[in-house]
């Protein structure tokens, strides 16, 4: 049996929009210039790391208090994004591949940082088609660790050899890396280029490909 890991924000749905909105609305806040360019740095790293960035890009220094308030700040501006969201924001290709995958004895996992990861799952309608759901309010350690993916595989029963990785971010695909997965970057070759695979997007790549991806 083999397993198909998604990675979320970047892979299935385009939420990073919605992070950079919400996050320039505090940067502006507190005085932090934050551009589009620096939200890259922001792709697949948690929440809280995300805040050190701009507050470094900032040279703020802050007591926990303080940077958990400006998290929870953060994050209910981004479920107001979240909370408009539908069907119609899953990418191109990504339902076909989920259920031709599926249909070919697949198991499916999300395996991805957020912890808003389940109610956007409900909110695009895709829930039903996961059989295990592993994000950041599961794991200890964020990726390039493996914790994710490796409790993901674990809770599909699939060994972690047999299991293939779809991410966007380049600490996603090192921790799929280092769990021995097939890796498949989704986005550009130059910024993804130690996936073992790496397509533009779902709609990019035939569903039938993506069963037989081997390790380089
Ligand atoms: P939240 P992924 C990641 O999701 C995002 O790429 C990253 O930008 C975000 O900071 C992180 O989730 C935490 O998100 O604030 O919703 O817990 O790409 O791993 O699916
Ligand atoms: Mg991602």
């Amino acid at each position: 049996m083999k397993g198909f890991i998604f990675d979320l924000d970047g892979v299935i749905v385009d939420t990073a929009k919605y992070h950079f909105l919400a996050w320039k609305k505090l940067a502006t806040q507190i005085g932090v210039g934050f551009t589009i360019e620096d939200n890259e740095r922001l792709k697949g790293v948690s929440r809280a790391r995300s805040l050190d960035i701009i507050l470094e890009l900032g040279d703020i220094t802050a007591t926990d208090e303080q940077k958990q308030q400006w998290m929870t700040q953060k994050n209910e501006e981004y479920l107001g994004y979240v909370s408009r969201m539908g069907t119609e924001e899953v990418l191109p290709g990504v339902l076909p591949a989920l259920h031709f995958l599926r249909e070919n004895g697949g198991k499916i996992a999300l395996g991805s940082a957020s912890k808003n990861a389940r109610l956007i799952l409900e909110k695009t309608g895709i829930m039903p088609l996961f059989d295990a759901v592993v994000d950041g309010n599961d794991v200890s350690a964020a990726k390039p660790d493996p914790e994710v993916f490796v409790l993901a595989a674990a809770q599909i029963g699939v060994p972690q050899g047999d299991c293939t990785v779809f991410e966007d971010s380049v600490a996603g695909i090192e921790a799929a890396n280092s769990a021995g997965m097939v890796s498949v970057g989704i986005g550009e070759a130059e910024t993804l280029k130690d996936a073992d695979h790496v397509f533009p997007g779902f709609a990019a790549v035939a569903p039938e490909t993506l069963l037989s991806l081997s390790v380089k």
